[in-house]
């Protein structure tokens, strides 16, 4: 079948990130032998112009959309992203069909909220790459669609339990070439590479499960190491791990930093860390295999609320890793996440002293938690109040501990407004 795939973001807030995950999707529906073209509309300067152009040079019978960003995940002002896929939507039904099937890590989070509120066909939660091919295939023959893993259809919910792909080295991981073709200038882009999927670690307020479940599913280190180097044979020269922590399993990471060492040209890199799981060891690794800059998401400086957001690590753990990285001359971004349950003014108070005396290069704060279903914040909010069972969660909804409105925003503002490093 002639399958057209759209990554409708167009938001540049933080950097301008590539469709990874579409691509990914991409790659696994033409192994399965449909035609597939990938329209990222980051890119295009008219987008609606582009994908006219698209449904009309191309006659798809499928159109798949990425749906990446609901908001942007700050309480004030809060700003809906996911309406920006509206008039894509509108368009391709203006022009085809094609039934319109959505995927994507906000699709994922909020399944059915998004298929009504976007008026889509159906949409698959969580990986596409098994389940999106098996679902083009069986709207080509015609089949009955129940029992597919993740896939909800709009008005009639899910199908079938859904799965996880056991092994991330069976996919057919995108080459970068085969993505967007040689037209885009890529080598000044960070060019996204996933290395393991899932995370364990149950952070209070996390969708990070719904979007890849809690088992981390690693690819081999010599595989990522070698796609890598494919992509610097190709001229790319700075990669950005998606993952949401590099450093666990820190065993994995070890290996994976030896297999960069060991290639012929060292790429730049940067990543994503959980604090207290960094040893002199990885610090030494990482700093060798190119990493240049790492996130690092502390969130508070207060030991009462790093257990209320079911953190495992202590503050002196934050210190060490922020220390033994700035050893190695890697840079540091620190995060502090201020307002969640059993915040005070004492504990916004103690956590940006700490923030203060980390050695970092930079901080960014958030105030207020984003609630996403099925996360022990969201049931604490309903304990309390702040929503209730029929809250439409998909509307940016936070969290903020009574009591510290005002004075929270102006607090740290304050705070920032004295340091060029430190941003809201
Ligand atoms: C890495 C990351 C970042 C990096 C991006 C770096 C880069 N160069 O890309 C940084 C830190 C810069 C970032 C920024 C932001 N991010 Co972010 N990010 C992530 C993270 C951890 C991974 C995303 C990723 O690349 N995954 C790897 C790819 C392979 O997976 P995937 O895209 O999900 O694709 C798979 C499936 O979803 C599915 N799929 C994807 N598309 C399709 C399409 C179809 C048709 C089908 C069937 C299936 C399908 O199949 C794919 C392969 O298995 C996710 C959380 C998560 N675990 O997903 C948050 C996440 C996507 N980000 C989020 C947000 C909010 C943001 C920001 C708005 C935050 C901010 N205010 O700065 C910005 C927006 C950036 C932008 N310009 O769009 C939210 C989105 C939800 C929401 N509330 O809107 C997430 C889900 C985090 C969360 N809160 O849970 N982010
Ligand atoms: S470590 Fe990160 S991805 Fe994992 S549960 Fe916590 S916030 Fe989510």
């Amino acid at each position: 079948m002639r399958v057209l795939l759209i990554s409708a973001n167009r938001e540049e807030i933080n950097m301008r990130t590539l469709p990874l995950g579409l691509a990914c999707v991409a790659a696994a529906t033409r192994k399965q032998g449909h035609e597939v073209m990938l329209l990222d509309l980051m890119e295009e300067e008219n987008p609606i112009e582009s994908v006219q152009k698209g449904i009309h040079l191309f006659d798809p019978e499928v159109i798949g959309l990425s749906i990446r960003n609901i908001d942007d995940q700050k309480m004030e002002p809060a700003c809906f992203l996911l309406d920006r896929n509206q008039e894509i939507i509108s368009l391709c039904r203006q022009l085809s069909p094609a039934p319109i099937i959505l995927g994507g890590a906000g699709f994922s989070i909020f399944p059915e909220q998004t298929l009504e509120y976007l008026e889509a066909d159906m949409g698959i939660q969580g990986e596409g790459e098994a389940v999106f091919p098996e679902l083009v295939d069986r709207l080509h023959r015609k089949e009955d669609l129940s029992g597919l893993p993740g896939l909800y259809l709009r008005g009639r919910g899910l199908q079938g339990q859904r799965t996880f792909v056991p092994n991330l080295d069976t996919l057919p991981w995108p080459n970068v070439f085969s993505w967007f073709g040689p037209v885009r200038n890529l080598n000044k882009s960070w060019m996204t590479v996933q290395t393991r999927r899932g995370c364990p670690m149950d952070c209070s307020y996390c969708s990070t499960a719904t979007i890849e479940g809690k088992t981390i599913r690693m690819r081999s280190p010599e595989a990522v190491a070698e796609d890598i180097a494919n992509q610097m044979a190709a001229g790319l020269e700075q990669f950005y791990f998606t993952d949401n922590i590099f450093n666990i399993p820190p065993d994995y990471a070890k290996a994976l930093c030896r297999q960069l060492i060991g290639l012929k040209t060292k790429p730049c890199w940067v990543c994503i860390l959980y604090p207290g799981k960094v040893d002199r060891e990885l610090a030494g690794l990482m700093a060798e295999a190119g990493c240049l800059n790492t996130s690092i998401g502390f969130e508070s400086g207060s030991e009462s609320v790093l257990r209320s957001l079911n953190k495992h690590f202590s503050f002196s753990e934050v210190r060490q890793t922020s220390q033994i990285l700035g050893d190695q001359g890697i840079k540091r971004m620190g995060f502090l996440l201020l307002g969640g349950p059993g915040e005070t003014k004492a504990t916004v108070e103690e956590s940006l002293k700490f923030a203060d005396s980390l050695p970092l290069e930079g901080l960014k704060i958030t105030v207020g938690i984003r609630i996403y279903p099925g996360t022990s914040l969201a049931r604490t909010a309903l304990q309390e109040g702040v929503i209730t069972e029929k809250t439409n969660l998909l509307m940016p909804t936070f969290y903020l501990a009574r009591g510290l409105e005002d004075w929270l925003y102006s607090t740290v503002k304050r705070w920032i407004a004295e340091k060029p490093n430190w941003l809201m």
